[in-house]
């Protein structure tokens, strides 16, 4: 199916008038609103959220503006029966009940009136490749959606319970920024009439997090995973280990999280997560259709790993501890067979605790294991991973070994033009694309950014946005560019505020790279769609900077629980 360019025409507002229906029960807050609205006569305003104005920007927006569904305290959410489905329904109920103080009953059967209903049906499952049976979803593939909104009901359908997290996501996006409100708001909550079509342009769209330069708590990176559901984003790449730190516990290896975690950059504490601290962000994760993709960096990189366990050292002495923010001085002793032990050892415990397919063994900047040296541990390290049942991930200076079946480079170069990796390609491998100078998140915006670094150069917003992950790496055809990832690296980061301030407004900028059409990019309307982020953000509290190329609204106000970095810097 070919790519329709977006419409998304502003909605007549003398025909968007459509009738509140009556609460059945005691009025509520949201109610009130609703009922006050009404009296008002403002049932003749458009929504205050045009259909097209989503990030990403959608494959196909066919607005309606005759047509305006309201929701009320006497709205209900019906599922099809299917405990994937119950569960996005259930996340959609969570979603809008703060805001809007509506009780929003969820029905796993579809018998219900659909009068007045949010319904979410799963149209046919890729298991089974039943035909699909409802209009177009046969296109729709394992994360497309089909929403339409009429002034009656709002249908979400998909063939999979991704598409309809992700239609559920459009569907947050286009009622009014109030909904992020914690506490009940009096607005009317209408959502603009029309039919979106929408589908992902790569399977693979992430964001990295650096856990080991600075540790974050669970509830941190819970935070972080809920901001790449948001904008469609569906994997969280986790750097668990480096020289600063070693993250996550291994039983047949426990000092490495007790010792090797103990350690942060600068002077704090560091920290190290459990087994069961892992389970709940992979299984936070996966209820947003988010897959964790754990990194053991190896072989260099290591050092928090050489002062728990010497032996693992080529002269088997324990360096102390490292707090700065050097790179490259670190290896595990690939000439020792103990090594292969210690790589398969925490390379299988962590496949066992995660769902997901995939497991990155780093690989960068092993600047004293070199040549064929370096080259025969990233053999050995490939077939550890594939005895783990995973697929092996691996930055692109993984290139020069051999390929490996399935093999996935992860390619942070400043330079497009990039032939070791272009021939790794061509033997086989596929590509995660990460240019240092668009897509790394601890750039700084512009030189007077507080945070961050600016080895890559500086990127504001745009520069986050204009390129393109498909044609970017010279003799890399598309087909061979698995997705997109935005590594944020946390040297300088040491608060969650510190996280959201660097992620946002430049994640949602991947994220359409990574999700939208083509045809549908364009930074004029990027940045107007974009600026009706800022008042969801202030609204849920959330830190961002407010660059001053989005035309944020004038309103945007203080948010109540604005946690800014330390040095005040959101207002740049
Ligand atoms: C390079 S990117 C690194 C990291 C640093 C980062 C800082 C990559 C694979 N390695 O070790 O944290 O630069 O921007």
């Amino acid at each position: 199916m070919s790519s329709l360019p977006i419409s998304s025409p502003t909605p007549d507002p003398t025909t968007a008038a459509h009738p509140v229906a009556l609460p059945a029960h005691e009025p509520e807050a949201g109610d009130l609103a609703a009922l006050a609205a009404r009296a008002a006569g403002d049932d003749l305003l458009a929504p205050p959220v045009r259909l097209g104005d989503v990030v990403p920007a959608p494959e196909r927006v066919e607005a309606d503006p005759g047509a305006t569904f309201v929701l009320t305290g006497d709205t209900a959410i019906r599922v099809t029966a299917h405990p994937g489905a119950r569960e996005v329904a259930d996340h959609l109920a969570d979603l809008l009940r703060p805001a809007t103080g509506f009780p929003l009953p969820v029905a796993d059967n579809l018998v219900v009136d659909p009068a007045g209903t949010m319904t979410l049906t799963l149209a046919g499952t890729p298991a089974s490749q039943a035909p699909a049976t409802i209009g177009e979803s046969a296109a729709l593939g394992a994360e497309g959606y089909r929403l339409d909104v009429t002034a009656s009901e709002v249908r979400v359908v998909a063939d999979t319970t991704a598409g309809l997290f992700y239609g559920v996501q459009t569907l947050r996006q286009l009622l009014p920024a109030a909904v992020e409100s914690p506490t009940p708001v009096a607005v009317r909550w209408a959502l603009p009439g029309g039919t979106i079509l929408d589908r992902p342009r790569f399977p693979y769209r992430g964001a990295m997090l650096d856990v080991a330069r600075h540790f974050f708590a669970v509830e941190d990176v819970l935070r972080v995973i809920d901001h790449l559901a948001r904008y469609k984003l569906n994997h969280l790449h986790l750097h668990l280990t480096d020289d600063q730190g070693w993250r996550i516990a291994v039983d047949s290896w426990p000092r490495l999280a007790t010792v090797g975690g103990a350690s942060e950059v600068g002077d704090g504490p560091g920290g190290h997560y459990t087994k069961d601290d892992y389970r709940r962000m992979v299984s936070h994760a996966s209820a947003r259709h988010v897959t964790l993709v754990p990194e053991v960096d190896l072989p260099g990189h290591t050092n928090a790993a050489l002062v728990a366990y010497p032996e693992l050292a080529a002269d088997k002495v324990a360096p102390p501890p490292y707090t700065g923010t050097e790179v490259g001085f670190s290896y595990v002793d690939p000439g020792d067979e103990r090594t292969y032990d210690f790589v398969a050892d925490v390379l299988g415990e962590v496949a066992a605790l995660t769902p997901g397919p995939w497991l990155h063994i780093g690989g960068d900047e092993a600047f004293k294991v070199k040549g064929e040296v370096y080259t025969g541990f990233v053999e050995r390290a490939q077939q550890i991973v594939a005895d783990t049942g995973k697929t092996v991930v691996g930055w692109h200076q993984l290139a020069p070994a051999a390929h490996f079946d399935g093999r996935v480079l992860q390619w942070w170069g400043t330079d497009a033009d990039d032939p070791t990796t272009a021939d790794a390609v061509r033997r086989g491998a596929r590509l995660i694309v990460s240019p240092g100078n668009h897509a790394y998140l601890d750039m700084k915006y512009a030189q007077d950014t507080p945070i961050g670094h600016d080895w890559a150069g500086l990127i504001d917003v745009r520069r986050a946005y204009d390129w393109d992950p498909g044609t970017h790496v010279t003799d890399v055809p598309t087909a061979a560019v698995l997705g997109v990832e935005a590594p944020l690296w946390t040297e300088s980061v040491t608060s969650l505020a510190d996280i959201e301030f660097l992620l946002l407004p430049r994640l949602p900028a991947i994220a359409e790279l990574g999700w939208s059409p083509r045809t549908a990019h364009d930074w004029a309307g990027f940045r107007e769609r974009l600026a009706g982020h800022g008042p969801r953000w202030s609204t849920a509290g959330i830190t961002f900077h407010r660059s001053a190329e989005i035309p944020w609204p004038a309103a945007l106000t203080v948010p109540r629980q604005h946690r800014a970095p330390q040095n005040d810097t959101t207002t740049h």
